[in-house]
């Protein structure tokens, strides 16, 4: 979400782990490309890969990703380790793909049976390329990694949003429409689910979003625009009339309104949040309003269907 204090001048902003990457060589054009047929059929999502004459990269995002040390004795599993769900439906994925890419009678020596882990756990092992190992495991726990309170998950599929975008400083709210649409088609929302209002300035912001609202057709609203206070008279009044607006929309309708509205002393400084040094705003408020959508229908559903998960 935006913060809602405006941006300052010479940001001393808070750096912040935002992932993890391990890169890791492959020995031949063909085992990357049998590689990357195997992610796809595992489900990964495909990141931004690259190509520069010299070599090329296929990168695979998973919603979380841990880097783990390990010291006093060497580490039990392979350096790339994915954590599943349905471990045995993703033993047979592997094992059919090694089947058709490798001599049948390797397969046997290169797959593992599921075996029980010191850590509570089932995993495998598959070395599917030369001196290239996967583990794939699951854990017992039914409450692992799962969240510690009642969470909105982030996936958009059948549900349907609103986005109220301000025409005025359009170079960046444009960016920002960019970001927030990114945002739901990968959290699996469909184009026809999204209904897309441009309104003439963040002025006009509040009003549009509360009659979307009231139409009780959505299930989160967006809202998008950029202020700047160094070419906008009385900055702080509409500023805080926008914030208010939306805020009481929100409250009054109980439609969950996502916060992208900017406020920036600059044009360079709207530019960096609308997809250049710092992000995406409007990315991050359409995954908030994905997120309430999904927390909204939590807490609504009846308490014997409410799930309450311990991480661990
Ligand atoms: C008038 C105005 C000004 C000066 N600055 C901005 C701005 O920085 N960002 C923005 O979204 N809109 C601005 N506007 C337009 C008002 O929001 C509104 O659209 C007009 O005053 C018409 O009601």
């Amino acid at each position: 979400m935006v913060s809602a204090t405006p941006c300052i001048a010479n940001d001393t902003i808070e750096p912040m782990v935002k992932g993890i990457t391990t890169v890791t060589a492959v020995a031949s054009e063909d085992a990357f490309e049998k590689l990357r047929g195997l992610f796809d059929a595992l489900g990964f999502e495909p990141g931004k890969g690259w190509s520069d004459g010299t070599g090329r990269g296929a990168a695979f995002l998973a919603p979380i990703g841990n880097l783990e040390f390990v010291t006093g004795r060497p580490p039990a599993v392979p350096p790339i380790l994915v954590e599943v769900t349905a471990l045995e439906s993703v033993h047979a994925i592997v094992k059919q793909w090694m089947t058709e890419h490798m001599r049948t009678e390797d397969v046997a020596t290169r797959i593992g049976a599921a075996q029980l882990t010191h850590w509570n756990s089932r995993l495998f092992t598959a070395t599917i390329a030369p001196g290239l190992t996967l583990g794939f495991w699951e854990s017992e726990n039914p409450l692992h990694n799962r969240p510690i309170a009642v969470e909105g998950d982030l996936s958009a599929a059948g549900r349907r949003f609103a986005i109220v975008v301000a025409r005025w400083n359009a170079v960046i709210t444009e960016r920002l429409l960019q970001g927030a649409l990114d945002a739901l088609h990968r959290s699996g929302c469909p184009k026809k689910n999204i209904e897309i209002v441009r309104v003439p300035g963040a002025w006009e912001i509040p009003s549009a979003a509360r009659t979307l609202a009231e139409t009780k057709r959505f299930d989160a609203i967006v809202t998008l625009g950029v202020l700047l206070r160094g070419e906008t008279p009385h900055f702080e009044a509409i500023y805080t009339e926008v914030a208010r607006g939306i805020g009481q929309s929100q409250q009054e309708t109980g439609v969950p309104h996502a916060f992208g509205v900017l406020t920036c002393e600059t044009l360079e400084q709207a530019l960096d949040r609308a997809g250049l040094k710092a992000g995406n705003k409007g990315f991050e408020a359409a995954i908030a309003a994905i997120e309430m959508a999904a927390l909204k229908s939590h807490l609504i559903a009846p308490l014997d269907q409410l799930v309450i998960g311990s991480r661990s």
